[in-house]
């Protein structure tokens, strides 16, 4: 017997999900036919290759604890299903090329690795598995933040340092949000915040924050002529500030228990289109209008050509664009 099957991930992150395996006889694997193909591997703290597929005699993956080397796993595997849904049911977009094909996920990389990664070349994510191996950046919002660079590299390319770079950067954080919302799952209620999960600082606070990117202590809240000499994770804040702003306004507000106060740089009020309306903006510059090389201006042009595309040259939507990119310093 050979056959697509649904079984159990136990998710250190995101509870208890269901996940797309694969039945061979008696043994299972993370292989998920349903979405192009996509794999998750195990590479037992080495830094190469692609180690072994996740292959056991059961359909239940991971205890939701470290324990298990499952766990993380079941994250990944998770992170690249709603990823693969949230670009196919939001954008109709059949994977990271568009071709169908799926990437495939490795976690388990190094000991005590703090970062994960997507590499063009192998055409895959990578997970470390944080602070003495107890942190694995499997969260479903880093998952989508990883698997949408590999979206930008195959749709606008946009280059990875100066300005082009904040814009790869934030594209990430954006998607990445976007997938945290929409994977209506009790556990990822979704929020603004990038990393809130995996306690990368130590002391619980998130890596990113979109309402005002300054609070992690290094982002830009505004554009200015020096943006882009800053690292790509720190000019993205203006772009994470504009798509908070576009999509819910300036000022205080609380979303699903989480306070946001969005400040604006001219003192100005802007009033929020929604996320779903600012999603669809911003995949339709990214796969249209933007190149390897748009800058802040470039994006505020295009992001202006997307939502008139869409909504009209002379729509709200159009107009909140303007507003939300002047709020951000980006004329
Ligand atoms: N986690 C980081 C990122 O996706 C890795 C890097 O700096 N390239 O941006
Ligand atoms: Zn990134
Ligand atoms: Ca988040």
């Amino acid at each position: 017997y050979q056959g697509v099957e649904t079984g159990v991930g136990n998710t250190k992150y995101s509870g208890k999900v269901d996940l797309t395996s694969t039945q061979s006889g008696s043994s299972y694997t993370l292989t998920d036919a349903s979405r192009g193909g996509h794999k998750t591997y195990d590479l037992a703290h080495g830094e190469s290759g692609t180690g072994t597929l996740f292959s056991q005699d059961n359909d239940t993956w991971g205890d939701g604890t470290t324990a298990s080397a499952a766990t993380a796993a079941a994250d990944a595997a998770y992170g690249a299903q709603v990823t693969w849904d949230f670009y196919k049911n939001a954008f109709g977009r059949n994977g990271i090329k568009n071709d169908g094909v799926g990437a495939y996920s490795r976690v388990h990389y190094g000991n005590a690795y703090v970062n994960a990664f997507w590499d063009d070349s192998c055409f895959c994510m990578t997970y470390g598995d944080g602070e003495g191996n107890n942190d694995p950046l499997t969260s479903l919002d880093v998952a989508g933040h990883e698997m949408s660079h590999g979206v930008t590299s195959n749709t606008a390319g946009l280059e990875y340092s100066g300005e082009s770079g904040g814009l790869n950067e934030a594209t990430s954080d954006i998607f990445g949000t976007g997938v945290e919302f929409a994977a209506n799952n009790s556990s990822d209620v979704g929020d603004y915040l990038i990393g809130e999960k995996i306690d990368i600082n130590g002391n619980g606070t998130p890596l990113r924050y979109m309402d005002k990117p300054s609070k992690d202590g290094g982002s830009a809240d505004y554009w200015s002529a020096d943006v882009g000499n800053k690292d790509v994770h720190y000019s993205s804040g203006v772009a994470n500030h504009f798509f908070y702003l576009l999509s819910e306004g300036s000022g205080k507000k609380t979303i699903n228990g989480v306070d946001y106060d969005s400040p604006t740089q001219d003192g100005s009020t802007v009033t929020g289109i929604g996320r779903d309306k600012a999603l669809q903006i911003w995949y339709k510059a990214l796969t249209t209008y933007f190149t390897s090389t748009t800058d802040y201006s470039g994006a505020r042009k295009g992001t202006l050509s997307a939502a008139g595309d869409l909504y009209g040259a002379d729509s709200a939507e159009a107009k909140a664009v303007a507003a939300a990119w002047s709020a951000v310093n980006v004329k």
